[in-house]
């Protein structure tokens, strides 16, 4: 098997001189269903319906406020710190009319955690949720950005959203929108978003503006949406679905699926702030939610929580899961509590700028176990430990050439000319690829670990960890949890006069543990805790270079685990 191919997508229709901006507000393309009067987004708790025109406004209300108030120019990168929020989609579309750039930071960060985006992306503006306010201001001093420069989504003492726009819709047009020339939407950045890639911390994945074009466009070519040939009974994404907003718009995921799919197939998108299981159900219940775009471990709940029973899931037409493995077990219990529904997964990489593969419409319930079928345009290249090219049904490490690929880390030459060789995303994800064209992600062969299906980066616990005073050396690994998925758990090796103070006495081992858990727990967000635990070793096993053997480490915290 040398190459596969999605089959071959029409990139003459792909507009490559459009920011996402003009693209999704000012222009209509053909693969798109004609707009009808169903709102954009709904606000799920206020029941608020935002319409097309009411958006638009907004964006350029937005855009000429922080034009007159901020004088934001090209390039500047905005750094919005918040859950889900209606004003959310405005405010990268303002953004991205100015040539600006947006960076989605996850809203529980740290402080630490934030400074650290702020300060790789070097923004100049932050928008934050009132409930997130206290730790933006604290991360904005320590990166010398004034404190006018934090604004928010909703009342606070800080400047606001609203009054931002209120202030542009009061006044002339202040701003000259950022055209592109031809072909400049393939290198002209929009947003900055966060991934270890194969190894090391978090970087800066710079994706173009062209990159989620491309995307929407693949899926809908995929999905056969708007070809009149198909019956409306048949087509999975109809204008007036309502899609359920409940990934953060900060993850690539949720991004496209939410901010850019939904509004592009004339869907409705519910904006959930944030996930709580049952009232997710109420919401479901309450908007008349027809498609589901989910991680595995809400699926789950789906799957074992008993209050599923108390709502009415019956509309439910579509259920996508994707960041994660889904496994076959728990697609097969998923049917039996939306029978309704078509399920499948999704897989994809911040580095593509999302989805690679989904299953078929062809399919109901795609392949249990599949995470689908190449997108339109998607070559991929199944690569063998020694370089060559891996059969059917053989495992590799997946390669793939899109015109979605990001362009790279931001300012990181090095890690961009390892993860993407000569036009090639390396993935890091060893897969197979059936001669169906079924493709399965069997394991993961980069450090990093998918905890709910968020990024934890091996080397930035082992950062943090290091720091504690009774540690001389770490190795954090991925344990299975039926939950998270994975979850982190640190082998640790202790300074010397630790090590003997612990030796003699079982009560010390266990409050160094804690203590290093909890130090981890105070300096990093919840998904990122030592929930797998802590074990001391004698030495972390490395080869003759120094570099860690995570994998022998892997398999011995599974065996620990299990018995
Ligand atoms: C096993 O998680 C994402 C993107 C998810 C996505 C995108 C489009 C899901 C469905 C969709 O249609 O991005 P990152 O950068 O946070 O993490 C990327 C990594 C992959 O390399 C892989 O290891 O997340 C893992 N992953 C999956 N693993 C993503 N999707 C899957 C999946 N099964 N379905």
């Amino acid at each position: 098997m040398p190459e596969i191919f999605g089959e071959p997508l029409d990139s003459a229709a792909i507009p490559d001189d459009l920011t996402l901006s003009q693209f999704f507000l000012d222009s209509h393309h053909p693969r798109r269903p004609v707009r009808t009067d169903a709102p954009w987004l709904i606000e799920d708790e206020t029941e608020r319906r935002i319409g097309f025109e009411e958006i638009r406004a907004r964006t350029f209300g937005f855009a000429n406020g922080l034009t007159l108030r901020y004088g934001i120019k090209e390039e500047e990168v905005v750094l919005i710190y918040s859950p889900n929020h209606v004003d959310y989609p405005p405010a990268i579309w303002a953004t991205h009319r100015l040539g600006g750039i947006v960076s989605g930071a996850n809203p529980a960060y740290t402080a630490e955690e934030l400074l650290h985006q702020i300060q790789i992306v070097k923004a100049t503006l932050i928008i934050a949720h009132p409930s997130s306010l206290h730790t933006a201001l604290g991360a904005a001093r320590a990166a010398r950005i004034p404190p006018d420069r934090v604004i928010t989504f909703g009342e606070s003492t800080q400047p606001t959203v609203e009054d931002i726009i209120q202030l542009g819709l009061r006044n002339e047009p202040a701003f000259v929108e950022r055209r592109l020339k031809k072909g400049e939407g393939k290198t002209k950045v929009a947003f900055l978003n966060f991934s270890s890639g194969t190894t090391g911390k978090p970087k800066a994945v710079a994706i173009a503006h062209y990159a989620p074009i491309v995307n929407v466009i693949q899926i809908a070519q995929y999905t056969k949406v708007n070809e009149n040939h198909v019956p409306w009974e048949e087509q999975r994404f109809r204008p007036s679905d309502i899609v359920a907003g409940v990934l953060p718009f900060f993850h690539i995921y949720g991004l496209v699926f939410s901010i850019y799919a939904a509004p592009f197939f004339g869907m409705s998108l519910v904006v959930i702030q944030k996930f709580g299981f049952t009232d997710f159900l109420r919401s479901i219940e309450r908007h008349r939610i027809t498609h589901l775009p989910l991680v595995p471990p809400q699926i789950v709940l789906l799957c074992k929580h008993p209050k599923v029973n108390d709502y009415d899931l019956s509309v439910i037409r579509f259920l996508i899961s994707g960041a994660a493995p889904l496994s076959a077990e728990l697609v097969n219990q998923l049917m039996k509590v939306i029978p309704n529904a078509q399920i499948g997964q999704g897989y994809g990489l911040t580095e593509s700028s999302t989805s690679l593969t989904m299953y078929s419409v062809d399919q109901k319930i795609g392949i249990p176990g599949s995470a689908g079928q190449l997108l339109p345009g998607v070559v991929a290249r199944v690569v063998k430990p020694d370089g060559s090219l891996a059969g059917f049904n053989e495992p590799g490490e997946l390669r793939v050439k899109t015109p979605s690929l990001a362009l790279g880390y931001w300012n990181d030459e090095q890690a961009t000319k390892e993860t993407f060789v000569e036009g090639w995303l390396c993935t890091g994800d060893e897969v197979i690829i059936r001669e169906d064209k079924e493709v399965f992600i069997v394991d993961r062969l980069k450090e990093i670990m998918k905890v709910r299906g968020f990024q934890v980066a091996p080397a930035e616990l082992e950062g943090c960890i290091l720091d504690h005073r009774d540690v001389a050396d770490t190795c954090v690994v991925p344990i299975p949890d039926d939950y998270s998925g994975e979850v982190p758990l640190a082998f640790v090796v202790l300074h010397e006069f630790t090590a003997d103070r612990v030796g003699k006495d079982s009560r010390e081992a266990d409050k160094v543990k804690a203590s290093i858990m909890k130090h981890v727990a105070d300096n990093k967000v919840a998904y990122k805790r030592l929930a797998g635990g802590v074990e001391f070793i004698d030495v972390i096993p490395k080869n003759p270079s120094g570099k860690l053997l995570r994998r022998v480490l892997r398999d011995r915290a599974r065996q620990l685990r299990a018995g």
